[in-house]
């Protein structure tokens, strides 16, 4: 019987030293730097004695320069890991072009050490995606918008003179998964963000995430230069404007030389932008992008735009506003685009931009805190929803993947990335959850490499978050495995979407149809009546499905050859349509919802089998969560089924268990403080 693993409250997340027993390794460093400090550090505390001797030294360092080691094609961060010969004894020899390539080599070390993995198989490595980027949605009073693990970690109140040795500890974990960008704050910006206070406050952050390889971002407001340059305009065709703006970039590049650049929301859900003064979004971008570019900077463009007064489908108004766009933007801009056309719902289809916009450099934006997936309490692991967006073929290319086409290269883009929605706070465990932090880490490997399968990287994560012990790690990764998939089922199986209730999206509310803007309805998106449920998206409807490469669209547009799991998001469909397998949509439809239930139920009997092995404070929190998703996963289906059946009178399949309460029940219910919602 393995021994439970000692208490833990989470704090050290894939970071746990196995040193503590075994003492310390042998590591010897050439050169000096404060990364490579770092790297040495973490090794000889994290590697146990009998690792090792471990060498850090640059590719063309003189103690090892005759070994002629390549590292020509690794970027500026990839590693070379090897046992060698160095100095007359075999060594693992970690090396790089870079000293940031070597700290990455040593994370990768540990990892493996972690894992219990053969260090033979670390080889060679470079970053596939160049900016490997967290966004935070941090509002300057400490709220995060859409987080659930407490207060914002940026203390912003007693920087830059407080610099928590929490800043430290972000840095290590997002550096031990490649992550090498952070944007602070929100893309819901204020202004005073641009300010010199802040400036200085944002300058002490980049100090602390120097050394780890990690460079800062701000979002910036669009009318900044009205609300703190006293200008009458934000017009970016206005060159008082653009002097505005590139005295702020100086003013910030005095304070922070290596600062990243700008990530941008504009003209979205109410917030300022270029289309305010009938210029396009690539003029804004380009003028933001001409002030950052003379030191290096770089302007991330949101592509996440839907006008009020715009009765397109929702799902089609971002291609159609930034197609057209393609080639007009400056070489330092990225647009970054959500993986789905809607909002970060438990499954879309990939967004049809994915590949429609070749000479533009798209990052892909995922959102790791789970707005729409049960917030923190819920155990989805969204490695398979990554998984399958970046895996997608966007039919343009022949084997074209959403992943190649983010990366840029066969289009010759210098610039690529991906980014995170971060789902981190002060909670003690930093995402609310242990199951959390697995988020957290997927994004950052799956940036690194998006050919990881989504079960590998849940077995590297078990492992380091609970130990090495065959039973857990199996036990763990069944549970994560399935768990993404028991959400979609029991909040929008079949390809619906956006069913939540309003503003704080917390439960359901499929039918809330009274909100001023049609599309933040989910009647909107269902569009159930007596007859059929789901939105027609093929020509006899809004032909989003067009959007589409020919041969994708030709797949969509029909029902019979598009998959299941988005059926009801591209058509329209009677209640008794006839599914492959003979069942009708009806049947089919409880089945899944059915199915989300008794999977959460299954996952809460394989967490209980794992009490003896897990610390007991992890252990009972994820316990109480399980709970609570039981309880939420019967109320989504409950709640779902008796709305569907208040519209098309249809009983339920034999078997399946009437819901628990009346629809009005349902609707009554209220929750004023769910978190993530600022006010
Ligand atoms: O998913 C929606 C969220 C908003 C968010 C917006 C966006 C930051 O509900 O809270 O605003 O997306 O991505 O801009």
């Amino acid at each position: 019987m393995t021994v439970p693993a000692q208490a833990d409250d989470g704090y050290r997340l894939w970071l746990r030293n196995i040193a503590a027993q075994t003492g310390t390794a042998q590591v010897e460093v050439h050169g000096d730097s404060a990364t490579l400090r770092i790297a040495a550090d973490e090794l000889r505390t994290g590697l146990g004695a009998n690792a090792g001797p471990v060498v850090l030294a640059r590719a063309n360092d003189p103690s090892i320069a005759a070994l002629r080691i390549d590292v020509a094609g690794l970027g500026t961060e990839g590693y070379d890991i090897r046992t060698t010969q160095v100095g007359g004894r075999s060594v693992i020899l970690v090396t790089a072009g870079s000293d940031i390539g070597i700290l990455h080599g040593a994370y990768a070390l540990l990892r493996h050490a972690r894992t219990g993995s053969d260090m033979a198989r670390i080889g060679v490595r470079g970053a596939r995606f160049g900016l490997r980027m967290l966004n935070h949605w941090d509002n300057l009073d400490g709220v995060v918008e859409r987080g659930y693990a407490g207060q914002s970690l940026w203390d912003w109140w007693t920087l830059p003179d407080v610099r928590d040795p929490r800043y430290v500890d972000y840095a290590r974990a997002n550096a031990a998964i490649g992550i090498n960008g952070t944007v602070v704050n929100n893309v819901n910006a204020k202004a005073i963000s641009l300010t010199a206070p802040y400036i200085a406050k944002t300058a002490a952050l980049a100090d602390v995430f120097r050394p780890y390889g990690i460079k800062v971002y701000l979002s910036a407001r669009f009318s900044a230069p009205v609300e703190l340059g006293g200008l009458k305009t934000a017009d970016p065709r206005d060159p008082a404007v653009a002097a505005w703006w590139k005295a702020k970039a100086d003013e910030i590049y005095r304070a922070i030389p290596d600062f990243g650049g700008f990530l941008v929301k504009a003209n979205s859900e109410g917030q300022p932008g270029p289309r305010d003064y009938g210029a396009s979004h690539a003029d804004g971008a380009n003028m933001l992008a001409a002030a950052v570019a003379p030191h290096g900077g770089i302007v991330m463009w949101r592509a996440f735009v839907y006008a009020d007064t715009d009765p397109e489908d929702r799902a089609k108004q971002a291609y159609t506003e930034f197609r057209p766009l393609d080639g007009k933007f400056a070489d330092n801009v990225l647009v970054q685009v959500k993986n789905g056309a809607i909002d970060f719902q438990p499954r879309e289809p990939f967004h049809p931009l994915f590949g429609a916009m070749p000479r533009t450099p798209l990052m892909m934006e995922f959102q790791i805190t789970k707005e729409y997936l049960g917030f923190a309490t819920h155990l989805a692991y969204l490695g398979p929803l990554f998984e399958e967006v970046l895996d997608a073929r966007t039919g343009v290319r022949a084997g074209e993947t959403v992943a190649a086409v983010v990366d840029g290269r066969a289009q010759g883009h210098a610039l690529s990335g991906m980014a995170g929605v971060a789902n981190i706070g002060r909670d003690r465990d930093w995402s609310g959850g242990t199951f959390n932090q697995a988020n957290w880490y997927a994004f950052g490997r799956l940036a690194w490499d998006p050919t990881l399968s989504s079960e590998a990287i849940a077995r590297e994560w078990a492992a380091q978050t609970f130990g090495n012990d065959p039973v857990i790690v199996e036990t763990v990764t069944r549970m994560m495995l399935r768990s993404r998939e028991a959400v979609v089922d029991y909040t929008g199986p079949l390809g619906l979407a956006h069913l939540m209730a309003t503003g704080h999206h917390y439960g359901p509310g499929p039918w809330v149809d009274d909100l001023q803007r049609p599309e933040w309805n989910p009647v909107y998106y269902h569009r159930a009546d007596r007859n059929g449920i789901g939105f027609d998206r093929t020509r006899t409807g809004s032909n989003a499905v067009a959007q589409y490469a020919p041969g994708v669209a030709r797949k969509l547009a029909d029902p019979k050859t598009t998959p299941l799991e988005q059926l009801l998001w591209f058509h329209h469909l009677p209640w008794d349509y006839r599914l492959p397998g003979g069942s009708t949509l009806w049947v089919e439809l409880v089945r899944r919802y059915d199915r989300g239930v008794a999977t959460v139920d299954a996952m809460r009997r394989d967490w209980a089998s794992l009490k003896p092995r897990i610390d007991e404070e992890r252990w009972t929190k994820t316990d109480s969560f399980l709970a609570i998703q039981a309880r939420e996963a019967r109320w989504w289906r409950d709640a779902s089924l008796a709305y569907w059946m208040s519209i098309n009178r249809l009983p339920l399949p034999a078997g399946s268990p009437p819901p628990e309460h009346d629809l009005a029940w349902y609707k009554a219910q209220r929750f004023p403080f769910a978190p993530g919602n600022p006010q």
